[in-house]
């Protein structure tokens, strides 16, 4: 190849002018520096070389670094790892040799990067993501990574997915706030909604609604939170809490849209055969209690004066023949808690004697997803609701998001749409429902996965709205 040849063939004289004149225009000091830092911008980057090591994590336990060279600069990223594994996530090789880091090394993961990944990969131009990320798909022969909740869903057999309604919890009291409310929490289900997102929307909005009507009646400090991230303003009975919830769906608009649930936790404040609905009210606790029967009256008063669709505990855990007795009146969906403790044995014996018409499913008292799918079934055979539930202290796992949607339970309690521990289970709804929208319209697998309150509807008696399908988005008239 003769000179004139080569300068052609890397349109060298085009370059070298090009960088002569950027020199001349940003008039540099010195050009010669300027020119060669010209030049090494005009060059496309490349993987040159990937060199692993093995560091420790946050908690001294081994995992992998990477540094990666280009002709342009070296780049440094580490792994993360947790505790809460799943097999149908990617596979951190661990060596296994207990002798050394308790069998956490990661010396043959760095073996692998240093060889196999680093001979796939150089000569790359980094910046093509896809292609890297498939090169390194391509050497990997692990299987492909099912979703979370589909994985629930195979093990149940459920086949008709839903995303959850999901009560929102909008005020705290009880055992889960510092003020004087005896009830643990009043709750929204966004009923009308027709897709999880306006669902969300609905919640959210509302709670901001209540912010305000709070910070007017009891100041700022009325806003304070609870355990599940409900406001806890320093009020005592039901009504006090109700009207505020009340004021705040009115201010949204949605009004018809949006129901109220409550979870009574009476056994907190049990006494006895009677109910201390001051317990936390200093001077007044133990001077006013209430019978079974004023309960029962109150419990009638209010779902007849407020949108009151759902009741949880609403007598002491051992107190069958009462909350039978209320279920069996029909107001609304009777939730057991305390009274079923997610126990099969106690389950059974409430579907037996008809105490209740739904189940709330807290998986870690079940302790087993086999027996969560197990009541499930049981409560959905003896046509219950059942509401996957959260627990007061949370972390940031959203598992119980995907279970909610695997098992099809209808109904989720998760807390306020506020908190970090309490968002990263409807979040995760999102991401679902993102998803699932999103293969969908790719055409790549067919779904049933819906977002459904016409069942949770159907099952409290309101009839007036229609079911939108997720991933197509067909409106399905059922009356
Ligand atoms: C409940 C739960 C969640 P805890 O009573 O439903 O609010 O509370 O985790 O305290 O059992
Ligand atoms: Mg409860």
């Amino acid at each position: 190849m003769s000179v004139q040849q080569f300068l052609e063939k890397h349109m060298l004289s085009r370059k070298i002018e090009d960088a002569v004149n950027a020199a001349v225009r940003a008039k540099s000091p010195d050009p010669v520096l300027f020119i060669s830092n010209h030049m090494r911008k005009a060059v496309p980057s490349v993987i040159t070389k990937i060199k692993a090591r093995q560091i420790l994590d946050s908690r001294g336990i081994p995992t992998v670094e990477v540094d990666l060279y280009t002709n342009k600069g070296m780049f440094r990223a580490s792994a993360p790892s947790g505790d809460t594994t799943g097999m149908y996530e990617a596979v951190g090789i661990r060596d296994g040799d207990k002798g050394t880091y308790l069998g956490n090394s990661v010396t043959r993961a760095v073996k692998n990067v240093n060889e196999k990944i680093s001979e796939a990969l150089i000569g790359m131009d980094p910046t093509l993501q896809s292609q890297i990320d498939h090169a390194m798909i391509d050497l990997d022969k692990t299987e492909k990574k099912v979703p979370l909740y589909k994985y629930i869903a195979d093990l149940s057999g459920e086949t008709n997915l839903t995303l959850p309604v999901p009560a929102f919890t909008l005020i705290s009291g009880g055992k889960h706030a510092g003020n004087h409310l005896a009830i643990q929490d009043i709750m929204i289900l966004p009923i009308g909604a027709s897709r999880f997102e306006e669902a969300v929307q609905m919640g959210s909005e509302t709670y901001h609604h209540l912010k305000a009507v709070i910070t007017e009646k009891y100041g700022a400090h009325g806003c304070n939170v609870g355990e599940d991230g409900g406001f806890a303003p320093n009020i005592s009975s039901f009504r006090e809490g109700l009207d505020l919830v009340k004021e705040a769906i009115s201010r949204t608009g949605y009004d018809e849209k949006i129901k109220i649930a409550i979870d009574v936790a009476a056994t907190d404040f049990c006494i006895g055969t009677k109910y201390d609905l001051d317990i936390k009210v200093p001077n007044k606790s133990g001077q006013n209690f209430k019978s079974v029967e004023d309960m029962l009256e109150i419990y009638k008063e209010l779902c007849s004066e407020y949108p009151i669709v759902s009741i949880e505990d609403p007598f002491d855990k051992e107190d069958w023949e009462h909350v039978k007795h209320f279920s069996s009146l029909g107001i609304c969906q009777v939730v057991g808690d305390g009274l079923l403790m997610s126990n099969p044995k106690r389950i059974q014996r409430a579907i037996q004697e008809s105490a209740c018409n739904a189940l709330l499913l807290k998986v870690n008292q079940i302790g087993t997803v086999t027996e969560a799918i197990e009541v499930v079934k049981l409560a959905k055979d003896a046509n219950w609701g059942v509401v996957t539930s959260h627990r007061c202290g949370e972390t940031e796992d959203s598992f119980i998001a995907d279970l909610s949607v695997g098992l099809a339970t209808g109904q989720i309690k998760a807390g306020a749409p506020c908190r970090g521990e309490r968002l990263a289970k409807y979040n995760q709804h999102a991401l679902i429902f993102s998803s699932v929208v999103l293969a969908a319209s790719q055409s790549e697998r067919q779904t049933n996965l819906t977002y459904d309150c016409f069942e949770l509807r159907k099952s409290l008696g309101i009839k007036q709205f229609m079911l939108v399908k997720i991933g197509g988005y067909h409106p399905d008239q059922r009356p």
